[in-house]
């Protein structure tokens, strides 16, 4: 394994020399991905100094309100995805249909990405945090990002918290690392993470219990009350599934009358964390369903997610399936 403070380029090739075959594009579509998170990151610890906070007044695919950093953090993505090479198409959160690359018509991978999810915190100095979900190219076309989730060659989050980390896996393990600002490098802080067996919170917004259309997740909830767990959640994905991934417990968005097949988007958001989650010994589960068996019919499909424990979601299925 290696060892505490192996800078991320260093573990890359580590990791890229275990494979006799890889001809190092896996690698060098990571390092561009540590890059425009760096460059993303520089700018969110300006935000509140320089005009780049608040709203553009445009609305997303999503019908939801663009704001500044959300469109920059875009853009930053979209320019290193694209001059690496590496990538034959990328599709965002912010963008109604996927770019098809001529920089990268011989690239080997495909990348969905939610360049700065939970920017409703943006203003509010609150986590916020970057998803990406890399399958290989297959046929050239849209079809690709329909892959389905344990097909991803690697997934991954950077959250910009208390202290920058980038969690990331290959599916052979999650390993996390903490970027050191006075070198600008990330550094192995958090390597092979598991997750517990059993956690002592809960995550959810109950703020939409009385629309929950899971009969037994009302009871669920209220079981882990009587159980002595406490609530934690921040409305930011990234920074909820992290907490979750580290200290255990249960993670959801479960689907309600509003969002009938819940607020979170399949291929950018349920399904890099359903990988990660699961490389460290988690589950993932849209309540029917592995998340990660799902064959995505839209680029935007949203599913319900529960992902967290071994222990509490199989509770939550006892109570929801
Ligand atoms: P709610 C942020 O807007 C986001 O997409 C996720 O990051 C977060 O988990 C969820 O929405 C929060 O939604 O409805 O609880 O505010």
């Amino acid at each position: 394994m290696a060892q505490i403070g192996t800078d991320l380029n260093r573990f890359i090739l580590e990791e890229e020399r275990k494979y006799p075959q890889a001809t190092g594009s896996l690698s060098l579509a990571l390092t561009a991905i540590e890059t425009a998170t760096k460059i993303i990151g520089s700018h969110i610890r300006q935000a509140g100094l320089v005009d780049i906070l608040g709203k553009t007044g445009k609305l997303n695919v999503q019908g939801e309100e663009v704001q500044k950093l959300d469109e920059l953090a875009n853009e930053i993505m979209i320019e290193h995805l694209l001059d690496s090479g590496e990538f034959f198409a990328l599709s965002s959160e912010e963008m109604e249909e996927p770019i098809f690359s001529e920089k990268g018509k011989n690239g080997k991978y495909i990348i969905s990405f939610d360049p700065l999810d939970g920017s409703s915190n943006i203003d509010v100095n609150v986590s916020i945090g970057t998803i990406f979900s890399i399958h290989k190219k297959v046929t050239g076309t849209i079809e690709d990002f329909f892959q389905e989730g344990y097909k991803q060659v690697a997934a991954g989050y950077i959250v910009y918290g208390s202290s920058t980390m980038l969690v990331y896996s290959t599916g052979k393990g999650v390993n996390g690392f903490t970027l050191d600002p006075s070198v600008g490098m990330f550094l192995l802080s958090h390597p092979n993470m598991k997750m517990p067996e059993k956690g002592k919170i809960y995550s959810i917004n109950e703020a939409n219990a009385k629309k929950w259309i899971d009969d037994g997740l009302v009871d669920f909830v209220e079981s882990l009350k009587e159980k002595g767990y406490t609530s934690r959640y921040i409305g930011s994905m990234v920074a909820d599934v992290h907490r979750t991934l580290i200290k255990g417990g249960i993670f959801a968005y479960p689907a309600d009358k509003k969002n009938t097949n819940g607020k979170l988007r399949l291929l950018y958001e349920a399904s890099p964390m359903a990988f990660l989650i699961t490389q460290a010994g988690g589950l993932a589960t849209t309540g029917k369903e592995e998340i990660l068996n799902i064959k995505a019919k839209s680029i935007h499909q949203r599913v319900p997610v529960f992902l967290g424990s071994k222990t509490e979601i199989q509770e939550l299925l006892s109570y929801i399936a």
